[in-house]
């Protein structure tokens, strides 16, 4: 799927702003038939709980709706009229005027709707959008609705990152000429000095298509006649980890001789590959150093912020982060953007957080049932997984950026259920990208011995909390668990491991001498002890602190105003542990620290 990007022939206009915001109840049944009758609004982007006052909108479980003027640039006649909604958490309705015109269910990826019959160039139409936030056992991400004795809805989840909703991403109208390239797949090889593009263009119509290969002064390095082809790059310079290097894929359709639609398309030649327990970039191994980020931000939630983007960017520069997962869900594109311009290594993750319904019992005593069952996470999850997946990679399969895609977090991969589950998504994942690797994230129940679906993947990615959630406290007795366990996945599966997740709650400005949870020095401790160990195992080829940032969660009581386990605080100011990191991690150009051992 392209981002919609202004070009000779395609015009962009940009809805973000402030707009008119209900929550339903407090407007009649169809809010799309008229002027939305409400005092509130809402900015776009931004989630919209953090916004307001009112806790029954923070609450709210059901529908919102948004709703603005929009005016159709007058010069689109003969053109299609595009309207395209980045992210609708986790469910959105398009209407224009009246008419529905888009429904789409997953909230961080985008959808569109082509509008043309709708609209007319140079008039006004009221678009109106209606986002949903619940989440069910065939939702991804799963939750719960449950029902109150006072008749209130109320929305449980099985992550501890909190349900922001909305519109957090922009939304955009955008122009076609009727004839226009669909989409266009890049894959790159290296042969020598040579790169080699694999591409495919596809069109509304079958139409001439011709492509050329510009480098970043602009100047042509390859041309080629034909909707799909190889190009070869002599003298590449490819895209590295800590040196991007970006080429544009210019399409164009023609029409007898004329050019009627173009379309710049960024990529980078870079191959990836896993090779016994190594992950190669372009042919050498990789170390992976950085983070489990979280799109989280006060005021705005989950909403993007440019501003945010480049802090953020800088401070894992800073800290020597060559690479960030994007757990738990796939972040707004202007993220993988600023990655390829940046040289910075992404693991793109579905929303799929929380099939596990072994963490549920947890304090409330409650019966635990079984993850995979008729009743719980079940065939219709699994299409709305696979769905996830399909999106997910129509995105951002031509990101140089994206080096694996993490297919879940934390699922239930010990239990009965669990294979004939993952066994289909794998296959299809594959089968839309037989390029990258494919991983999931590990929980703690999951170990080497009972984890029934390890083999199917090539990088085992594992969230460990040793001195955390288990023998909290006491580091000594971490490091030996993380050592034996790291050690028996190695073992096991002789693939390369990739710590994804371990951290520590950590309040800033609290200190103490002593090995004490929660301060900053056992955070710095608790990250060191894991290092020694990585060091000591020739199999770990990465490290991603559990969490960027301190972020929000729901409500519970065991998170003080969020969870705290971030390096840097919410706003993003450093913990003691970020100096350390630094030491360890700038320099390394993607290499693995020497031994400690
Ligand atoms: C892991 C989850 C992550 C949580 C983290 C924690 O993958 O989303 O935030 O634990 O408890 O289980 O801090």
């Amino acid at each position: 799927m392209l981002k919609p990007r202004p070009t000779a022939t395609r015009e962009l206009v940009n809805l973000d702003g402030v707009w008119k915001f209900a929550v339903e109840g407090t407007v009649g049944e169809t809010p799309w038939t008229g002027p939305l009758d409400t005092p509130l609004e809402a900015a776009v982007p931004a989630s919209y709980n953090d916004l307001f006052t009112d806790s029954a909108i923070r609450d709210h479980v059901g529908w919102v709706w948004y709703q603005r003027q929009v005016r159709v640039p007058r010069g689109w006649e003969g053109d299609r009229a595009i309207l395209r909604v980045d992210a609708a958490t986790h469910r959105g309705r398009v209407y224009v005027d009246g008419a529905l015109v888009a429904e789409h269910i997953g909230g961080y990826t985008p959808f569109e709707a082509d509008i043309t019959d709708h609209i007319r160039p140079g008039q006004e139409f009221r678009l109106t959008i209606g986002v949903n936030n619940e989440l069910t056992n065939t939702t991804i991400p799963p939750g719960r609705i449950t029902v109150s004795q006072d008749g209130r809805r109320t929305q449980t989840y099985l992550h501890d990152f909190y349900n922001y909703a909305g519109l957090a991403r922009s939304v955009w109208l955008y122009s076609v000429p009727a004839v226009h390239i669909a989409d266009i797949t890049v894959v790159t090889g290296l042969d020598g000095t040579t790169g080699t593009v694999d591409y495919e263009v596809t069109t509304s119509m079958t139409a001439p298509v011709r492509v050329r290969v510009l480098d970043p002064s602009g100047d042509e390095v390859a041309v080629s006649d034909g909707a799909s082809g190889t190009l070869r790059i002599e003298d590449v310079t490819p895209w590295r980890p800590g040196a991007a290097h970006l080429y544009d894929l210019v399409a164009e359709v023609m029409d007898a001789g004329d050019v009627v639609d173009t379309y710049a398309q960024p990529f980078g030649v870079r191959t990836v590959e896993v090779r016994g327990a190594q992950f190669l970039i372009n042919g050498e191994p990789f170390y992976f150093t950085g983070f489990g980020k979280h799109e989280d931000t006060p005021v705005r939630g989950k909403g993007h912020d440019d501003a945010y983007l480049v802090h953020d960017f800088q401070l894992m520069e800073w800290a020597g982060a060559n690479s960030f997962r994007t757990s738990h869900y796939p972040y707004a594109e202007e993220v993988l953007d600023f990655a390829d311009r940046h040289g910075i290594v992404v693991i793109d993750e579905t929303a799929a957080v929380g099939l596990n319904l072994a963490v549920e019992g947890g304090l409330t005593g409650a019966p635990v049932r079984p993850t995979f069952s008729p009743d719980t996470i079940n065939d219709d999850t699994r299409a709305a997984h696979a769905q996830a997946i399909r999106e997910l990679i129509a995105r951002d399969k031509n990101h140089p950026s994206v080096v694996m895609w993490c297919i879940a977090n934390e699922p239930s991969s010990n239990e009965e259920g669990a294979r004939e589950y993952f066994e289909p998504l794998l296959e299809l994942t594959r089968k839309l990208d037989p390029t990258r690797p494919v991983c999931y994230a590990a929980v703690m129940f999951a170990t080497s011995d009972n984890d029934r679906i390890a083999d199917l993947f090539d990088v085992l990615c594992i969230n460990r909390y040793y001195g955390w959630y288990i023998a909290t406290g006491d580091l000594a007795t971490a490091e030996r668990y993380l050592e034996g366990d790291l050690r028996g996945w190695a073992a096991k599966f002789g693939k390369p491991i990739i710590m994804s997740e371990y951290g520590a709650d950590t309040l800033q400005g609290l200190h103490s001498v002593w090995d004490q949870p929660w301060t900053e020095e056992y955070q710095a401790a608790y990250l060191a002890a894991y290092h020694r160990t990585f060091d000591r195992i020739e199999e770990v080829v990465g490290e991603h602190i559990w969490n960027f940032a301190d972020f929000q969660t729901s409500n519970g009581i065991h998170r003080v105003d969020g969870n705290r386990k971030g390096v840097f605080t919410r706003d993003r100011r450093p913990k003691a542990a970020a100096r350390a990191l630094r030491a360890r991690w700038r320099g390394l150009d993607g290499r693995k620290p020497s031994s400690g051992a």
